[in-house]
């Protein structure tokens, strides 16, 4: 195998790699107990000599789009919740908003012209036999009028089932979102069936930090899971002002309650999670791991954390769910012996109805000690044209305008590398 290798790299003098010492083309499970680079290094401390293939906190993910949830006219589905199995049937619950008109921006907005995606929203219920096509059941939580809490719109819910009732936790606007930034605190409404009806406390259960927190400004994303016999309810949290590079800070938290409706204790460590937007967390072995996305130096990986406080990173992943709602049927139970995720729900922007409106799909994955999908495991995923010259994706002509212009700054002349 050594011969092999020392062929392969072609008369690259040995001495490069040490007394003899050549890493061979077969990695060793093991770590090597020669000097290697700091990059090798960290294929045993940090990762796994199997790397994503024998990583159980490493999958990609795949996309369904759902039958039964039409879209029409603005109509958008969003933010679902975590997935319910009760009786047989699947249920979830997400932000709603049927407006004759498309989001046009905080300054436009007026009482029925929405602000945002997630304004003038109601929290609405489906279910599902087989997890691919729902049946829209209609509101399950309605705004109270103005100026009840949360009056302006209701969004981004999950559900807490816990001691034969149900608590749905999500974010109360009481301004138009995007006046002074997207200011919402989260409140809760509670059924004695997972068919309602929900009555909304009609008060703040977690609010915004003091006015120099990092999460004065939001507390979006309510998202319980119970651990250690307490409920840890994680959120995004959000000063609300851009910092100096002009970029919102976001990052997650955690709050712990002995009951659903509080008191609820904001870790003193918040955030604990450095990055990240809708986060998704679900119990894994005798910790926690969650998926983190979109924002933040962490963003699309999967971490884990043994006491729900201290995370980190197990895996760097790919296109991973927006604001996943994932189907953890263990996610209340405290075993100590969290099995994973196989699928759940997720939105995304609906091409059809343009950029403002989204649609709910379903993503599957192998997070999960239950399943062995390699197919999952695979990285080096390949896309076409039309992944790239999307929208956001795509470059736009004021941006080919820019790049145009500084061309002399940035596309001198080739150096020739040695001497002149
Ligand atoms: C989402 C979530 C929250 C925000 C908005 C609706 O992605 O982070 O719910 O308020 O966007």
């Amino acid at each position: 195998m050594k011969m092999k290798f020392v062929f392969f790299l072609a008369g690259l003098p040995a001495v490069l790699f040490g007394e003899g010492e050549i890493f061979p083309a077969l990695i060793p499970m093991e770590k090597p107990n020669y000097p290697v680079s700091a990059a090798v290094a960290r294929l045993y401390d940090q990762w796994n000599p199997h790397e994503d293939r024998g990583n159980e906190l490493y999958s990609n993910f795949k996309y369904t789009p759902l039958k039964g949830l039409p879209m029409s006219g603005n109509i958008s589905r969003r933010d679902p919740t975590k997935i319910l199995k009760i009786a047989g049937l699947y249920h979830v619950w997400y932000t709603h908003r049927d407006t004759a008109v498309k989001p046009t921006g905080a300054k436009n907005a007026t009482d029925t012209i929405p602000s945002t995606d997630w304004d003038l929203s109601d929290i609405w219920h489906a279910t599902s036999k087989d997890g691919f096509t729902w049946k829209e059941e209609g509101p399950a939580v309605k705004r109270l009028p103005k100026p009840q809490y949360g009056w302006r719109s209701i969004s981004t819910p999950d559900i807490l089932p816990w001691k034969g009732k149900f608590y749905m936790y999500y974010q109360g606007f009481n301004e138009i979102p995007g006046l002074r930034g997207d200011r919402a605190a989260v409140t809760a409404a509670v059924s004695d069936s997972v068919w309602g009806p929900f009555k909304p406390v009609g008060r703040v259960i977690i609010d915004f930090g003091g006015s120099d927190d990092w999460d004065s400004n939001a507390i979006h994303d309510p998202y319980p899971v119970v651990f250690n016999g307490k409920i840890y309810l994680y959120f995004k949290g959000s000063p609300g002002k851009a910092g100096r590079d002009g970029t919102l800070v976001r990052a997650q938290g955690v709050a712990i309650a002995d009951h659903p409706l509080g008191p609820f204790k904001k870790s003193p460590k918040n955030p604990v999670i450095n990055s990240g937007h809708e986060t998704c967390a679900f119990p894994w072995k005798k910790g926690l791991a969650a998926i983190v996305s979109l924002d933040g130096p962490e963003k699309n990986t999967v971490q884990y954390s043994p006491d729900g406080i201290n995370w980190e990173v197990k895996s760097l992943i790919q296109i991973p769910p927006i604001a996943p709602g994932p189907f953890v049927p263990d996610a209340y139970a405290d075993t100590k012996d969290g099995r994973g995720i196989t699928w759940g729900l997720c939105h995304m922007m609906d091409r059809e109805s343009g950029a403002n409106n989204s649609i709910l799909a379903r993503f599957d994955c192998d997070l999960s000690l239950d399943v062995d999908r390699q197919v999952f495991k695979k990285n080096n995923l390949r896309f076409d044209d039309e992944t790239y010259f999307q929208q956001s994706v795509a470059l736009d002509a004021k941006l080919r305008k820019q790049i145009v212009a500084e061309r002399k700054k940035t596309d001198r002349e080739t150096i020739s590398g040695g001497v002149k």
